[in-house]
């Protein structure tokens, strides 16, 4: 794969940007009350790739908006890689360290041909634990990373990415029904929910023809959304 790295990519120097209104506040908000009583009683915290059982997410990584801004990022054809929501319960311990979407123990994603959406269904901001990003970081590529701790039940994330002490994180509070696009190597980690109002964000890696490459030697599990490359 070509070294991207000193690049600042198809999201420009800060590496993410604001997707305002990919769905009405009242439905994103709908659909996190619905997840939320349906895991309160277990606590659950993590759902995998929920668009491939769930209508809501289903309906969300296809929403007008959303699409239409993947699309002028990755051109026509873009394709689901993985999903991964996350409820962060009021006053529960829970927080997803510095991490880059695009890199993980059984895949790398091409900067160029992929891009991350993280969409809020509830209103996140810095008390609820919104996201926080490193702008720029894309520019150095991939990192070195480390494995999950024991509580990560599993997130098939690349987490404890090992950053500089330079690396400076702020916070990107977003509004129920928008969301974020971001570069696949852009840093970023949320905190725990501080706040008394449960917290839903969906993540996404969408990708476009040739944007996977696997590195365990299994096979891509690409849900095509849009185009006729697939
Ligand atoms: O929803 C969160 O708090 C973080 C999710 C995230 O960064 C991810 O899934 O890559």
């Amino acid at each position: 794969m070509v070294d991207e790295s000193g690049t600042d990519g198809l999201l420009g120097p800060a590496g993410h940007r604001l997707v305002p209104a990919w769905s009405a506040p009242a439905r994103a908000r709908a659909w996190a009350a619905e997840l939320a009583a349906r895991h309160r009683s277990a606590s659950q915290e993590v759902l995998r790739n929920p668009h491939l059982t769930e209508s809501w997410a289903q309906s969300a990584v296809r929403a007008d908006r959303l699409l239409t801004a993947v699309q002028n990022l990755i051109g026509p054809d873009v394709a689901v890689e993985n999903t991964f929501l996350v409820i962060k319960w009021p006053g529960r311990s829970f927080e997803v360290p510095w991490h880059q979407d695009g890199i993980n123990d059984r895949l790398e994603l091409d900067p160029d041909r992929s891009v991350a959406a993280w969409l809020a269904l509830t209103d996140a901001d810095v008390t609820s634990g919104c996201l926080h990003v490193a702008p720029g970081s894309q520019r150095a590529g991939y990192l070195p990373y480390g494995a999950e701790d024991a509580t990560g039940a599993s997130r098939g994330r690349a987490l404890q990415t090992r950053i500089s002490d330079a690396t400076r994180g702020v916070p990107v509070p977003v509004d129920a029904g928008s969301g974020l696009l971001m570069d696949v190597r852009l840093l970023h980690r949320s905190l725990s929910n501080r706040g008394d109002q449960v917290r839903v964000g969906l993540n996404i890696r969408f990708v476009a023809p040739g944007g996977v490459r696997m590195r365990d030697g299994s096979s891509p599990s690409l849900t095509p959304i849009s185009g006729a490359g697939w």
